[in-house]
């Protein structure tokens, strides 16, 4: 089914700053979601690997399929869905005022963030890091060459800010050329506008796979910071905030326990495991406290996999993936040396 698309204007955000903090406030957004029919996602401009569009208008990816996940559990359809693409410069407010009631998209989890601008981050689905492309032919091989060096950098964003510390910590005297919108960024970038772009990695590998000519780029070295992309609600509703987290980690635990999308009805008919029992609603109330229905776990998987399905389809080889090596990384499971661990379903 066609996700619905809203491209949020700021004289919208300007108008829903004023009406959202009373919805908001009045009722939680459990109930409001529940009584709309669908929840509103928020992404940002179309970014390969994260959130993309098909050609015929659907969007997918690692952070749709967060989105997707929550509409799943609380509908049993992950197309229940209203997807906001918003600018990065305007993301937090959105959420903030109540326009959106999810956000999902490359937004780094840092503590000002956290606790100043009304919203509050969930666990990771992906941990990044700040990096440099450039050119091959430049001849730069490491991000120390890069004095006196215009850099292009997209604006409200961790990476201008760590872009401006490196400089600085590194007396490297580089120009920051900013920009608002990415594609922009980076056709400056191509057409000689810039020596370098920066980016969160692994969004720039999936921008340099669709440059004309992927092989004359190559991202340096260098990692410059600690990314941990999360997904985020509105500060003070914690209903909203258990349902959403315990979604993501529906997904990891799914994973850990060998749930896949295929297996689950198996799974849920015949598993002895306790866990995975539990998990699906078959025995326990686990689903008590969130106020969904007990097959909202079953609903997750089903309709959207688990996070190593994800993974594999929009970041790993998957059809529509961008190729970036899962194993040995920060992003895979913890029981295989990752970062990826959901605290215990029971
Ligand atoms: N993780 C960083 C950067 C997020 C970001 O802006 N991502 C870039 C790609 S590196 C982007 O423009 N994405 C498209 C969009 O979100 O509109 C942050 O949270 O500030």
């Amino acid at each position: 089914m066609k996700l619905k698309t809203s491209l949020a204007s700021v004289a919208t955000l300007a108008v829903m700053a004023m009406s959202g903090a009373t919805v908001a406030s009045a009722q939680g957004t459990l109930e409001i979601v529940k009584e709309r029919g669908h929840v509103r996602c928020q992404v940002g401009q179309p970014s390969p690997g994260y959130y993309n569009l098909d050609s015929e208008g659907n969007w997918y990816g690692l952070d749709v399929a967060v989105c997707q996940a929550v509409a799943a559990a609380i509908f049993g359809d992950a197309a229940a869905l209203e997807i906001q693409s918003v600018s990065s410069q305007a993301r937090f407010t959105a959420l903030a005022n109540g326009e959106s009631d999810l956000l999902s998209r490359t937004a780094t989890w840092t503590m000002t963030r956290d606790t100043q601008l009304g919203i509050d981050f969930l666990s990771p689905n992906f941990y990044d890091g700040q990096g440099f492309t450039v050119r091959v032919d430049s001849g730069i091989t490491s991000a120390m060459e890069l004095a006196g060096a215009k850099v292009c950098v997209t604006t409200g964003t961790t990476t201008e800010l760590n872009l401006t510390d490196f400089s600085r910590v590194n007396e490297l005297d580089i120009s920051n050329v900013t920009f608002e919108d990415y594609n922009v960024r980076d056709d400056t970038y191509l057409n000689g506008g810039c020596d370098a772009v920066t980016g969160d990695k692994s969004s720039m590998a999936g921008n340099i796979a669709s440059f004309p000519v992927p092989a004359d780029h190559m991202i340096l070295p260098e990692t410059l910071s600690k990314e941990p992309l999360a997904s985020a609600v509105r500060h003070g509703d914690s209903q909203w905030r258990d349902v959403v987290q315990w979604s993501i980690f529906a997904l990891i635990n799914a994973e850990e326990l060998g749930i896949t999308m295929a297996n689950v009805d198996d799974m849920r008919a015949n598993s002895t495991n306790p866990n995975v029992r539990r998990m699906l609603g078959v025995e326990g109330n686990l689903h008590d406290g969130l106020g969904l229905d007990a097959d909202w776990a079953y609903n997750i998987i089903k309709n959207v996999g688990n996070y190593g399905e994800i993974y594999e389809a929009y970041m790993g080889g998957g059809e529509q993936g961008i190729g970036i090596e899962r194993a040995g990384s920060l992003n895979a499971l913890w029981t295989d040396g990752g970062l990826m661990y959901s605290p215990p379903m029971r």
